[in-house]
């Protein structure tokens, strides 16, 4: 008998307002931001998925809100009620604070509190903890923007699956040092971790949140990925949910779920590109004089943003995202957008003050 389980991990839940509009979320009155809207029916989609296929747990890896220190009350509710769904399908949801979801940089205060109190079905772990399930175990770790901290909870963590005699596997919100961040939601830091500093060979599988491109990080270890696209800086990125399979050997495998949330589709020029009707396209054309609504109607699509892209001003400024250091991209910036007549050392000498006067 092998284990099933389903991980989503960054939804980041908040009234988005790139395109949107007030409209309707089944099952609740009243009108709601589209974005938040579209966020919700991620959610339906995962309990679908999770009935379909009799999954009874689901993982959470962290940032299930989106706004640090206040999280709207429509925002609240409506994520609240999605979460009860699980329950009343007899779901256990697993879930881990991540920094998004952190009212203060210690995580002392947290927008996940009362979800567990609400429900045996909801556990919510803001500190190093393991739940010990029939076929297996899982350790979580939560968010903390120190590298010590990150550490000790790691080694904490190895510990508690070092006495587990069932397959154990991580689930942690973490920043790591060499990934693809595949968002600018998330900054690069100092504090992030090193590959070496997860004692992998103590669990089965690791899967961590925190950056939202979903991808590799060592043998048994994987970003879950965001749920879905939040702004153009996730454009062509691949997000979903994963569908996890443990055999009694601890053998793992998973295949990713995408989503049907709305993508951000960028097409220059006339290359060819693939979106649906709900998704948020730009064009990006050296024509002048375009339709808007003509291309709407012949694109069949409802958010339409049109660049256009003249001869002088054709270098969009893009960040490495390996290098999302507060100070990197201050320098990233200087060298390729800097006016010529301006001395570089200079500006970067005077963002340098900024920087520090705001504590970075
Ligand atoms: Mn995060």
């Amino acid at each position: 008998m092998s284990f099933e389980f389903l991980v989503f991990s960054d939804f980041h839940a908040h009234n988005h307002t790139y395109c949107a509009t007030r409209t309707s979320i089944p099952g609740i009155r009243g009108l709601y931001n589209s974005r938040l809207a579209d966020s919700v029916a991620v959610l339906d989609e995962i309990v679908e998925y999770a009935k379909d296929h009799k999954i009874k747990h689901v993982v959470f890896c962290g940032d299930l809100f989106h706004r640090r220190t206040s999280v709207f009350t429509d925002v609240r509710y409506v994520v609240t009620d999605r979460l009860h769904k699980f329950v009343e399908e007899g779901i256990t949801l697993y879930m881990i604070p991540g920094n998004h979801d952190m009212g203060d940089r210690k995580g002392n205060v947290h927008s996940l509190v009362g979800l567990g109190e609400l429900s045996p079905y909801i556990n919510v772990y803001n500190k190093v903890s393991l739940s010990s399930l029939d076929a297996v175990d899982f350790v979580f770790v939560p968010y903390t923007d120190s590298l010590d901290e990150a550490k000790n909870m790691l080694e904490k963590a190895g510990d508690l699956a070092a006495l587990s005699p069932k397959p154990t596997i991580l689930f942690a919100h973490l920043g790591m040092q060499g990934a693809k961040v595949g968002s600018d939601y998330v900054l690069v830091a100092d504090s992030d971790i090193s590959v070496t500093d997860v004692p992998s060979s103590k669990f089965v599988a690791c899967f961590f949140g925190h950056f939202h491109e979903h991808q590799q990080l060592f043998l048994n270890g994987w970003y879950v990925g965001a749920t879905h696209e939040h702004n153009w800086g996730d454009a062509g990125g691949s997000r979903g949910y994963l569908h996890v399979n443990v055999e009694d050997d601890g053998k793992v495998s998973f295949k990713q779920i995408k989503t049907s949330a709305p993508n951000f589709v960028v097409r220059k020029d006339e290359e060819i590109v693939v979106w649906k009707h709900n998704d948020f396209l730009k064009v990006i054309t050296k024509e002048k004089f375009l339709d808007k609504e003509a291309l709407k109607k012949e694109m069949g699509i409802t958010h339409l943003e049109i660049v256009t892209d003249t001869e002088e001003d054709n270098t969009e400024f893009t960040l490495d995202t390996t290098q999302l250091s507060p100070l990197s991209i201050l320098e990233q910036w200087v060298d390729k957008k800097l006016p010529q007549h301006l001395d570089r050392d200079e500006v970067l000498d005077i963002g340098k003050d900024i920087l520090k006067e705001i504590g970075i």
